[in-house]
C-alpha cells in the first residue's frame, strides 16, 4: 500500500511538473490549470510540497522574480476591495498578477471569502489574474505554511505580483511581514484600530500604511499619528507613506500602487533593503526545514514506546528530554 502510495504521488509530481515547465507562452492556460490543481495537492497533503517544490526541473525554471506584496489589516477594513482595485491598476500597466485570500478561520469573518469570489468576478475571465483562497482551517502548519508553498509555485510562473490577503489579527500578520517583500496595512479613520493593531506589533512591520474609507470620516489625525510613529531610523531610511484612499470612490489607487514601486526600488538601491531580503529568504529556508523535519518527527514520534510515554504521564521524565533525545540521534 505504501509502495504504491508513493509511486501515486511521484506520477501526480511529474505530471505537473511536466506541465509546470511548458515554454510556450499559448500552454499558458495549461500552466495555470497545472498550478491551481498543485495548490489543491499541497493544501491537502504537506508532503507533496517539498516534492514540487524541491523538484530539480523546477528548481532550474524558476526565475522567481515576482514580488510579493502582502494586504493586512482589520477585518472589514477594506483589504479586499483595495486589493481588486489594485490588480485592476496592476492590469492595466500589463503586469501579471496572482491573489491569494487567506481566509482565517476566525468566525469573525465568516463568509468574507464568498464576497471576495464575488468582488473579484470581474478578473475571472483574464488569464494573467490568478485567484486563489487559502482556507486555514485544519492545514496542518496553518496558514502560513500552505501559502509559504502555494506563492513559491505561483512564483515559477513568472508572476510580476503576488498579492496576498490576510487578516490582521493573530499570528498570520507577523508571517505575512516575514514573506512578503512589501507590507500594506490597511486602516480605518477614527476606527481605534492603532491600539489593537499596536499590541499585534504590525504597526511597526508595515512598510506603507494606508487610510482607507475616507470618504467615510476625517482622515487627517490618524495620518499625523501614523506619520509621527513611522519615522524611518538609523539603519532603515525607508519613509513609509501613509497614504488616503477611499476604495469605494476608486480615489488613491495609482499612488498606492506607485508606493509598491518605490518600495521595490528603495530595497534593491539600498544596503538595509538587500540585507532585508537576504534575511527572508534565509527565514523562507528555515521555514522549508521545520516542514521536512515535521514530517520526519511525526514518523519518529509514532514509534516511542508505551513505557516510554507511561513515564512521561508519571512526571518520570519530560517532553523535552524524549525530544531532545530523538533530535539529537536524529542530526548525527
Ligand atoms: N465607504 C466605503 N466603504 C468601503 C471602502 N472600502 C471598502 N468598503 C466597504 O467595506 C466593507 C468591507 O470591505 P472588504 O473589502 O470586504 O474588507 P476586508 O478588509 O477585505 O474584510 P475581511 O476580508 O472580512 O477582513 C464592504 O462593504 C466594502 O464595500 C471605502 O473606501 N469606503
Ligand atoms: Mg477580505
Amino acid at each position: 500500500m505504501k509502495i504504491k502510495q508513493s509511486i501515486d504521488i511521484n506520477t501526480i509530481v511529474n505530471s505537473l511538473i511536466g506541465k509546470f515547465c511548458l515554454e510556450n507562452v499559448d500552454q499558458w492556460n495549461s500552466q495555470i490549470r497545472a498550478l491551481s490543481k498543485a495548490i489543491t495537492f499541497v493544501e491537502n497533503d504537506p508532503l507533496l510540497a517539498p516534492k514540487l517544490l524541491a523538484h530539480p526541473n523546477l528548481s532550474t525554471n524558476a526565475t522567481m522574480q515576482a514580488r510579493i506584496i502582502g494586504i493586512t489589516g482589520l477585518p472589514g477594513a477594506g483589504k479586499s476591495t483595495l486589493t481588486n482595485l489594485i490588480v485592476k491598476e496592476l492590469r492595466k500597466l500589463g503586469k501579471k498578477v496572482a491573489i491569494f485570500a487567506v481566509d482565517p478561520s476566525s468566525s469573525l469573518t465568516g463568509g468574507a471569502i464568498l464576497g471576495d469570489r464575488v468582488r473579484m468576478h470581474e478578473h475571472f475571465r483574464d488569464p494573467h489574474v490568478f485567484i486563489r483562497s487559502m482556507g486555514s482551517r485544519g492545514a496542518l502548519g496553518g496558514v502560513a505554511r500552505a501559502t509559504r508553498s502555494a506563492i513559491r509555485l505561483a512564483s515559477v510562473l513568472n508572476f510580476d505580483y503576488i498579492l496576498v490577503e490576510t487578516v490582521g489579527i493573530g499570528q498570520s500578520e507577523s508571517e505575512i511581514t516575514s514573506l512578503a517583500d512589501s507590507t500594506v496595512l490597511v486602516l480605518m479613520p477614527n476606527s481605534g484600530d492603532e491600539i489593537q493593531l499596536m499590541k499585534s506589533g504590525i504597526l511597526q512591520l508595515a512598510n506603507i500604511y494606508v487610510v482607507n474609507k475616507c470618504d467615510l470620516a476625517d482622515s487627517s489625525r490618524m495620518i499625523q499619528e501614523l506619520m509621527e510613529n513611522t519615522a524611518p531610523n538609523e539603519e532603515n531610511q525607508w519613509h513609509p507613506p501613509v497614504l488616503k484612499t477611499s476604495a469605494a470612490k476608486n480615489e488613491g489607487i495609482s499612488e498606492l500602487v506607485n508606493s509598491f514601486f518605490q518600495h521595490e526600488e528603495y530595497e534593491k538601491n539600498s544596503h538595509i533593503g538587500q540585507e532585508l531580503r537576504t534575511l527572508r529568504l534565509r527565514n523562507e529556508v528555515l521555514q522549508n526545514i521545520l516542514i521536512l523535519a515535521e514530517e520526519v518527527f511525526r514518523e519518529k514520534v509514532k514509534q516511542i514506546n508505551d513505557v516510554e510515554i507511561e513515564k512521561l504521564s508519571l512526571g518520570k521524565t519530560t517532553a523535552m528530554s524524549i525530544a531532545s533525545e530523538l533530535f539529537q540521534k536524529e542530526i548525527k
